[in-house]
C-alpha cells in the first residue's frame, strides 16, 4: 500500500483551519489538523515543501516509523510549527489505520474506558455579574464544568479571554484585524484583589456541584501565584491553569508547597521532553497538550501513557482554534484513556462548519461521546471548503500598565 498524493486546504468558517487529506493507492484518504492558531501558514508550507514530497510512495500503515522519519529525520528536533504539521501526518495515517481495520479509533487503543467524557466551554463576563449570566446559561444546556474568567474593575482593558462583542454562547472567534495584534494592558495587583473573591461568589451562587475553572494565562509571577492559589483553596476549583510562564518549571513547586489547588499546564507544550519532569514530579495534576500541536497521536498516547503513572489526568487543549478533526483525534483518546480527565471542548457547532466536517461525534449534556465510524469519524467536504482562504489575524500582545511588555 502507498501514499499516492497529499493536499492541504487552508480556511474555513471564522477560522483558518489547517486541513490536511492524505490519498492512498486503495482509494482509503486519511484527514488531519494542522491549524497552529495565528500563525497557520506556517505548518501548511512545512507540510507542502518537506512532509508531502517526502510522503510519495511510503507505506501509510507505518505511521510509528513515519514518525519517526519526520522527527529525527528533520536534524532541527520539535518546536510548535513543525510539530503541528507532523501532527496533521499522523492523524492521517491512523485514519487511514482504523478505516482499513473498519473499527473506530477506540478500539485500536483498546477500547472505551468509559460512554461519554466529560468537556467544559468557557463562561465569560464583562464583569461578574456578567459572568454569572454567562454560567447560568451553560448549566441550562447541561454543562456540568466551566472555565470561568471575567472583566476585573478598574483593569485599563478587558483582561483575557473576555470577548469585546458579547455574542450568544461568547466564544471568542479570530477577528481577522490582521496581522498587528491588539494591546491588551494588564495589572496583577488588581487580578489578584478581584478574582478570588469573585471566584469564592461563583461557588456560593452555583453549589458544589459545579466544577469550576480558571485560566490565569500565564500572567503571575511564581510568588504571586503561590498566593492566589491559597487564596482560592476554599472555592475548590477543578483546576488552575497556566499560573506562570510555562518555561520556568520550577515555579510550579512553589505554587505547590504553598497550596493543594490542582494544576493544569501543557497548552503551549509540544514534546513529552517539555512535560516529562513536570509529570514524574508530580508538579501538576493535569496535562493540557492537544493532540494537533503534540505532534499527532502517536507522541500524545506516550505523553498520556506516561501521566497515568504518575496520577496525572489528561484535559486536553480544546479551544476554538481545533478543528473538528483535531478534536475527533482527542475524542478517541478521551475514550480510551485510563487517566482521563477532562476536555475543552468549543467546536463552535455552527451550520457552516458541520458542512465542512461532517461527523457523528455527539456532544450532549456537557458530554462527547465518540463516533463509532471506522478511524477518526469525522470527514472534510471539499466543495464546502472552496467557500473559504486565509484571513490574516493575530493574538493580542500583553502590557503592564508602564507599557512592559507581558505574558499573552
Ligand atoms: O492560541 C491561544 C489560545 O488557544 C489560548 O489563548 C486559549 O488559553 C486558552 C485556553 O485555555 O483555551
Ligand atoms: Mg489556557
Amino acid at each position: 500500500m502507498k501514499i499516492t498524493d497529499a493536499k492541504v486546504f487552508v480556511g474555513g468558517p471564522g477560522k483558518n483551519y489547517v486541513t490536511l487529506k492524505i490519498m492512498t493507492d486503495e482509494g482509503v484518504y486519511g484527514l488531519g489538523d494542522a491549524t497552529l492558531n495565528n500563525r497557520e501558514t506556517l505548518p501548511a508550507k512545512y507540510l507542502q515543501d518537506y512532509l508531502i514530497p517526502n510522503l510519495i510512495g511510503m507505506d501509510p500503515r507505518n505511521s510509528e516509523d513515519i514518525w519517526q522519519f519526520m522527527y529525527r529525520g528533520a536534524y532541527f528536533r520539535g518546536g510548535p510549527i513543525a510539530m503541528a504539521a507532523y501532527g496533521a501526518v499522523d492523524m492521517a495515517l491512523w485514519d487511514i489505520k482504523g478505516k482499513l481495520a473498519n473499527m473506530p479509533l477506540y478500539q485500536l487503543f483498546g477500547g472505551k474506558s468509559r460512554d461519554g467524557a466529560m468537556v467544559y466551554a468557557h463562561a465569560t463576563g464583562s464583569d461578574l455579574p456578567d459572568l454569572m449570566d454567562s454560567i447560568a446559561h451553560y448549566i441550562e444546556q447541561g454543562y456540568k464544568a466551566l472555565r470561568v474568567q471575567c472583566g476585573i474593575p478598574g483593569m485599563p482593558s478587558a483582561s483575557y479571554a473576555v470577548p469585546e462583542d458579547k455574542g450568544q454562547g461568547k466564544h471568542y472567534i479570530s477577528d481577522f484585524r490582521g496581522i498587528r495584534p491588539r494591546v491588551e494592558i494588564w495589572d496583577s495587583g488588581l487580578y489578584m484583589r478581584h478574582m478570588p473573591g469573585a471566584l469564592a461568589e461563583i461557588r456560593d451562587r452555583f453549589g458544589p456541584d459545579l466544577h469550576i475553572l480558571h485560566d490565569v494565562h500565564h500572567r503571575l509571577l511564581p510568588r504571586e501565584a503561590a498566593e492566589f492559589a491559597k487564596a482560592v483553596e476554599p472555592v475548590g476549583l477543578f483546576w488552575l491553569e497556566d499560573p506562570t510562564p510555562t518555561e520556568d518549571q520550577e515555579a510550579l513547586r512553589l505554587i505547590r508547597q504553598h497550596s493543594t489547588t490542582p494544576l493544569a499546564i501543557g497548552e503551549v507544550f509540544n514534546s513529552i521532553w517539555q512535560c516529562n519532569r513536570l509529570i514524574e514530579q508530580e508538579l501538576i495534576d493535569y496535562i493540557r497538550v492537544a493532540v494537533t500541536y503534540a505532534g499527532g497521536i502517536t507522541p500524545t498516547k506516550r505523553i498520556v501513557d506516561l501521566a497515568g503513572l504518575h496520577h496525572v489526568r489528561t484535559g486536553f487543549h480544546g479551544a476554538p482554534s481545533h478543528s473538528p478533526i483535531g478534536m475527533a483525534a482527542q475524542a478517541h483518546l478521551n475514550a480510551w484513556a485510563p487517566n482521563f480527565g477532562i476536555q475543552e471542548y468549543l467546536v463552535l457547532g455552527t451550520p457552516d462548519c458541520d458542512a465542512l466536517f461532517p461527523s457523528d461525534h455527539r456532544m450532549e449534556n456537557g458530554m462527547v461521546h465518540v463516533s463509532d465510524a471506522p478511524g477518526l469519524g469525522v470527514d472534510f467536504d471539499e466543495g464546502e471548503a472552496e467557500r473559504y482562504s486565509y484571513r490574516p489575524g493575530s493574538h493580542p500582545v500583553v502590557r503592564l500598565t508602564d507599557g512592559t511588555l507581558w505574558n499573552y
